[in-house]
């Protein structure tokens, strides 16, 4: 059988790293979409194109990487043709909700737009009779609680421009699924966390902060609204379900989510606990603080800059569907085996 060939969008993000990664271990060609950028931004899939790293994974080639960007529509359509791909794993997005509120017309035109012109560019190149498509859906779009846990069937109610451009994107997907016959279909995926996290998204800034403490290199982590619950899973773990969604024998749509759902204190307070640190919670609202149980130092406070003009309070999705059609498996890594990892990775780096 022929070599399949997949091309991701978004290639050196957090889940564009891993996929690369499991696309490569599977005997994939890849071939990643880069931005052009004044510092480096490629320092999550460096080993995968550079020889000596790449024979120590087991994998027999490299990845290819090409310049472009998913706001400018003649360079999807030339990486598209150029690259003849079976699989195409849109992940590009401005994917930070709280940055969506100062950038969003930059967000809808990535995020929402961004979608289309993939969609449109294999339409005008009459090749989606042979390209499956996977869109990077979000429970952002169910925003405020309409439901719980949230379903296939949830109604959608998005609450920042970054949850409304992904809103856009998951119905351009459909609908061209629907009017073209596209085999094109969407992951709505909770949030999902990795050592490759993005520095500034919360699960992240915590067990960094809490790796830094531990070394004596910070004294307190500022956080904002830390009642806010999430449905938080393994990025490794979920990267493997877009994977397995354009392998299902029709385009549909997922939830990928654990079941569980947990508070931004509660990780906080899993998280001190891996560094030897008991952290006991004071106070209402903004004056709420996390107290170092043993001296009564004050580890964590509140800094309002962190909240969001409108929030999304509470996340928890059912998987029942990706693990009955799919054969998915929601709970391979726990929420306490998550937290470990990060900090014991942020603890490593630390040395
Ligand atoms: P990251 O923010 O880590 O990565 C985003 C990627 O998109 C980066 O490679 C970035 O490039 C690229 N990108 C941004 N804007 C453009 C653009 N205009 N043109 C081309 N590439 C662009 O996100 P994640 O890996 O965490 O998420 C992947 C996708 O899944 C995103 O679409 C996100 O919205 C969505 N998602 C994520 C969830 C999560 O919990 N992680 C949950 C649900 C959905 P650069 O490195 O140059 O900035
Ligand atoms: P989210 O992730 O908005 O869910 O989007 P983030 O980690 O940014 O926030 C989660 C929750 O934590 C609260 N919070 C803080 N958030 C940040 N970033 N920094 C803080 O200091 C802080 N304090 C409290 C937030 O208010 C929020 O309620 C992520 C992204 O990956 C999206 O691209 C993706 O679509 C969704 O997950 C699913």
């Amino acid at each position: 059988m022929d070599m399949k060939i997949a091309l991701i969008t978004g290639i050196t993000g957090q889940d564009g790293s891993y996929l690369a990664e499991l696309l490569l271990e599977k005997g994939y060609e890849v071939h990643g979409i880069i931005r052009r950028s004044s510092s480096f931004n490629t320092h999550r899939i460096e080993h995968l194109y550079m020889d000596k790293l790449i024979s120590d994974l087991h994998i027999k080639q490299s990845i290819n990487l090409h310049y472009g960007d998913v706001t400018d529509s003649l360079s999807m359509v030339n990486i598209i043709q150029a690259v003849k791909p079976n699989e195409i794993y849109n992940l590009a997005a401005q994917s930070h909700v709280k940055v969506s509120f100062e950038i969003p017309e930059y967000t809808a035109n990535a995020d929402a737009l961004g979608t289309l012109r993939i969609l449109e560019a294999v339409r005008l190149l009459g090749i989606e009779g042979n390209v499956k498509i996977y869109q990077a859906s979000t429970s952002e779009l169910f925003g405020k609680i309409m439901e719980t846990p949230q379903k296939e069937t949830t109604p959608f109610y998005p609450r920042s421009p970054y949850g409304v451009a992904k809103m856009y994107a998951y119905w351009i997907t459909k609908n061209y699924r629907e009017a073209y016959n596209m085999f094109a279909s969407n992951g709505i995926l909770f949030n999902h966390e990795s050592e490759r996290r993005g520095e500034t998204f919360v699960t992240r800034k915590i067990t960094m902060a809490v790796a830094n403490i531990a070394n004596k290199k910070q004294e307190k982590l500022y956080l904002g609204n830390i009642d806010a619950k999430r449905d938080w899973g393994y990025a490794k773990d979920y990267v493997e379900c877009m994977w397995m969604i354009l392998q299902h024998k029709e385009p549909d749509d997922f939830i990928i989510a654990t079941g569980e759902t947990h508070s931004v204190r509660e990780f906080t307070t899993v998280a001190f606990k891996e560094v030897g640190i008991e952290i006991e919670w004071h106070g209402k609202g903004i004056d709420e603080v996390g107290v170092e149980k043993s001296t009564g130092k004050i580890m964590v406070e509140i800094d309002p800059k962190y909240f969001r003009p409108t929030e999304v309070d509470l996340l928890l999705g059912d998987p029942t569907k990706a693990k009955n059609v799919l054969g998915w498996n929601p709970t391979k890594t726990s929420f306490e085996k998550l937290v470990k990892l990060m900090v014991e990775n942020d603890v490593s780096l630390q040395k």
